[in-house]
């Protein structure tokens, strides 16, 4: 199929989740700019607060810097603001409209990425026809306030369930990331180890060189 030929091809390595609350007064736009120089491979525009016109808004400006850099654009939650914005793809969790119906409405040229915490829902994620999964939390976060770990274990076990990507996200930072390499992750996904950071780009190329995604 060229849809999944031309998906196969995504870099997941290194996933930065936007969150204007992690920026300390920086910008965000100038901020993720430099964390792709810095090595992220992925953006997710993830806007818990903002109106649907906001959230397009930063979408189109953001879409700008994505194609710039030709790295994926995915929005969280909103299939509305994906199709509206021609994003690259959304991300669900389980409370979300389900990953059948995303697929359905978004078609299968685009990325579906869904949160997972269990081998269940991970392979029901895979049957609905999900390009990737978000596992966690790897770490404790303080970023998101309604989530639990997972122990490394747990996230073997969903890494060795599935054969779509799975990335690690809570917690992850300069720190830690070093004790997920070799878990099965195939990529990582951070908030504030990147943009609390005062220079996006170095904790970005810091953070590509210390995770290792060999199986
Ligand atoms: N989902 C699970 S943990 C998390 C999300 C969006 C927040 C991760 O943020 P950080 O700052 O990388 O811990
Ligand atoms: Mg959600």
């Amino acid at each position: 199929m060229p849809e999944y030929k031309q998906k196969s091809k995504i870099d997941y390595s290194l996933y930065l989740v936007t969150d204007r609350n992690c920026l300390n007064g920086k910008n965000l736009f100038e901020s993720v700019d430099n964390a792709i120089k810095g090595g992220v491979t992925v953006v997710q525009l993830r806007e818990k607060l903002a109106s649907s016109r906001e959230f397009y808004t930063v979408g189109m400006k953001l879409k700008e810097i994505t194609k710039y850099y030709n790295v994926p654009l995915i929005i969280n939650d909103r299939v509305d603001i994906a199709l509206a914005l021609d994003a690259d793809g959304v991300h669900v969790g389980q409370d979300d409209l389900d990953a059948e119906m995303v697929r359905k409405l978004i078609g299968n040229n685009k990325i579906v990425g869904v949160s997972t915490k269990t081998i269940e829902q991970a392979l029901q994620a895979k049957h609905s026809g999900v390009d990737y999964l978000g596992v966690g939390a790897v770490f404790p976060t303080l970023t998101k306030q309604d989530t639990s770990e997972l122990s490394f274990d747990e996230i073997s076990c969903i890494c060795k369930a599935v054969d779509i990507p799975v990335l690690g996200i809570g917690g992850i930072s300069q720190e830690n990331v070093a004790k997920l390499n070799k878990i099965g992750l195939e990529g990582i996904c951070v908030v504030s180890a990147i943009l609390s950071n005062q220079d996006c780009k170095l904790a970005a190329s810091n953070l590509k060189q210390s995770f290792k995604n060999q199986k």
